[in-house]
This record gives C-alpha cells, sequence and structure tokens, in this order.
C-alpha cells in the first residue's frame, strides 16, 4: 500500500527503534525519566523557550496551551479551517469552556488586519477575546505557511492588547525548511509553540509544548489531569530525540514529492490542483470535476493499492512523508489515472 492519507502513519526508523530500546528511563510524573528530560530540554533549544512538556499528542498540546491563556467564558481567535477548531472535538469548549471566534483566512493565514477588527474586550454582551491560534504549517489550507513578518506582526498587535498568542506548530519544521528560517526565530513573538514529533518527523507517539517554565509548569498539571502522566515515558522520548536530530534535514524531499504530485493531478482531467501553491508536504485538490464524489475515489484506489482520503465530498488531501519515495508517488499517479478512468472527466 503506498499510504498518503497523512504524514501519522510513519513507521519509527531502525535508528528509533535501537534508541527505544536502549532509553535510560524513570517515572516521568515525578520528573525522574532523564530521556523525557532531555527531549524537553532539546525542545525548549530548538524553539528558543525556556520550557518544554514532552505530550502523547498535539491535540493535548493544543489543548493544555488553550486552558494555560484563557479562562472560561473568553474567545478564541483562530482561523476559520484550523485544526483546533475542527478536528480536536470541542475542546476548547470542554475543557477551557471557550469559544472559537472564527474568521476565514485566505489560505488558511490569518493577518493582524483581519484579527484585530474581531478582538472584542469584556462588555455587556460580549465573550472577551482570550487568545490568538494560528496554525503553521497550515493543514487543510494544504501546508501552507507564514510569513516570519505577518507571525510577528500579529504578535505585536496581540502582545499591545494584552493577549497572548499560540501557534499550532504540529508541522513548523516544515514551516522551517520552507522558509529557510530556523524554527527558534518562526516562533520566537509566540507565547507557546506545540509541534509534533510524529508527522513529518517520524517518532511513533508524542509532541512537545513549549513556553515560559511558569507556563509549562501550569501545562504539567493539566497534561496529569487529562491522563497525559505517561510514567517510563523514556522509550517514546528516544524515538523523539533521534527524529528531532535527524528527520528535519530530508523534510525537503517531502515537499519536492508533493509539488510533483500536485503538477501530475493538476493534469489529470477533471481535477484541480495548483502547484504553484504547493510548499510544503501537503496537496488538496479539488475532484469535483471528475463526477466522482472523494469517497468513491479513495475507494477506487484502495483497491488499486493507494491510500489517500477526502477532506469532504469534492476535496481530497494527499500528505507526503518518508515512507514514500518519489517512485511511490510516480505509482499513485498512474493509480490515480486509473481510478478515473470510467469517470465523467475521463469521457466514458
Ligand atoms: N492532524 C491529523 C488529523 O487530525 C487531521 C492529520 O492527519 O493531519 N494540529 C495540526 C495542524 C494537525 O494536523 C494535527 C493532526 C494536530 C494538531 C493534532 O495532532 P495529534 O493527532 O497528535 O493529536
Amino acid at each position: 500500500m503506498i499510504d498518503l492519507r497523512s504524514d501519522t502513519v510513519t513507521k519509527p526508523t531502525p535508528a528509533m527503534r535501537k534508541a527505544m530500546m536502549e532509553a535510560d528511563v524513570g517515572d516521568d510524573v515525578y520528573g525522574e525519566d532523564p530521556t523525557v528530560n532531555r527531549l524537553e530540554q532539546k525542545a525548549a533549544e530548538v524553539t528558543g523557550k525556556e520550557a518544554a512538556l514532552f505530550l502523547p499528542t498535539g491535540t493535548m498540546g493544543n489543548t493544555i496551551a488553550v486552558k494555560i491563556h484563557t479562562e472560561h467564558g473568553q474567545e478564541v481567535i483562530c482561523d476559520a479551517r484550523s485544526h483546533l477548531l475542527n478536528y480536536e472535538l470541542a475542546m476548547m469548549a470542554w475543557f477551557s469552556g471557550c469559544v472559537a471566534r472564527a474568521i476565514p483566512a485566505e489560505d488558511g493565514i490569518l493577518s493582524w488586519n483581519q484579527i484585530e477588527g474581531q478582538i472584542r474586550p469584556l462588555g455587556p454582551h460580549w465573550a472577551p477575546t482570550g487568545l490568538i491560534e494560528i496554525e503553521n504549517t497550515h493543514n487543510m489550507a494544504g501546508g501552507t505557511v507564514y510569513s516570519p513578518s505577518a507571525i510577528c506582526e500579529i504578535c505585536a498587535g496581540a502582545h499591545e492588547r494584552g493577549l497572548k498568542v499560540h501557534m499550532d506548530g504540529a508541522r513548523v519544521f516544515n514551516a522551517s525548511v520552507a522558509t529557510g528560517v530556523p524554527v527558534s526565530d518562526l516562533v520566537s513573538a509566540t507565547d507557546t509553540v506545540m509541534f509534533c514529533l510524529s508527522k513529518g518527523l517520524g517518532a511513533p507517539v508524542g509532541s512537545l509544548l513549549a513556553g515560559t517554565a511558569e507556563a509549562m509548569a501550569r501545562g504539567r498539571l493539566y497534561r496529569k489531569r487529562l491522563g497525559g502522566g505517561m510514567r517510563q515515558a523514556g522509550v517514546l522520548a528516544a524515538a523523539g530525540l533521534i527524529a528531532l536530530e535527524q528527520t528535519p534535514k530530508r523534510l525537503a524531499v517531502d515537499h519536492a514529492n508533493a509539488k510533483f504530485l500536485a503538477e501530475g493531478l493538476g493534469r489529470m482531467r477533471g481535477i484541480q490542483a495548483d502547484a504553484s501553491k504547493v510548499v510544503t508536504n501537503i496537496v488538496i485538490f479539488n475532484v469535483a470535476a471528475t463526477g466522482l464524489s472523494s469517497a468513491e475515489i479513495s475507494g477506487r484506489l484502495k483497491r488499486l493499492g493507494v491510500l489517500m482520503n477526502g477532506i469532504n465530498d469534492r476535496e481530497m488531501r494527499a500528505v507526503t512523508h518518508y515512507d514514500v519515495d518519489r517512485a511511490g508517488c510516480e505509482k499513485a499517479l498512474l493509480v490515480m489515472a486509473e481510478a478515473l478512468s470510467g469517470s465523467t472527466a475521463a469521457g466514458a
């Protein structure tokens, strides 16, 4: 199977498995797991933050960030297609008592201009703004990236208004490779950043939340409340350390493969894919003119050995990662052509 459903599907490399076998461990709830401590230290370094917290998932990282920065009854400003709002089971409402103030942003990238007009003070009717959240890269907009200056402008404006900014940087290492700007510079003005080890970086499990030491100390308690006290988690952190040290430098390969896929898809009748917008490892493309739904295409592809999901009835997503090489992408394109033969667009 060529699995392009997500970069979450990567399997740990032999080096990761070896490191997991040999990991020094202790009880992380007591702060005594040396490998987790090393990973948290390393994550703080790469993000340029005071401290970091190892978590089982990115969803938990975003959930804790919202909790740290807000009070019940506030609004969180985010993009309308954000993962935080659409794919996290309303955790910001469930755990933090907040609602989303969703702004539709072209390419998922918010500007300070858009945000400023949506900030609400405490009033007789409104839920006041508690937090601004930005997603970099933006998943459902097709792996789009913020320019460093746009991030700085948002953070400067927010801080002037007494508001915090959290970056969902699940794929911030992809953003760093695409912009050529180190992660620490991309996130320097944000108050917290969450990034995932288990996506393009290839670790089997794990995400990090980074910010001030005080925020991370509070985050540690929320992590325990959410059931994230993982005890001898060094076996997982060991793979995470390898991911952090070895994988960022090869993300450019995934980006080139994604562009290649988008170009190939864009040449097929009935598919709309804009390769010029693909700058990281995610391709979102429209299949409406094929006369087939995303689910129908998904089913046909699966029978032919390729996994790719729809994000709605008309749009599909392909995500490249280190378990699918260029030959795999070429094969996926051939299979897509075969899956579409017999569709309206193919003229049958
Ligand atoms: N994204 C997953 C799915 O949940 C959609 C994927 O396959 O892309 N932020 C962003 C931007 C994400 O893309 C994801 C996962 C998360 C947060 C949550 O991470 P996990 O899955 O570790 O909770």
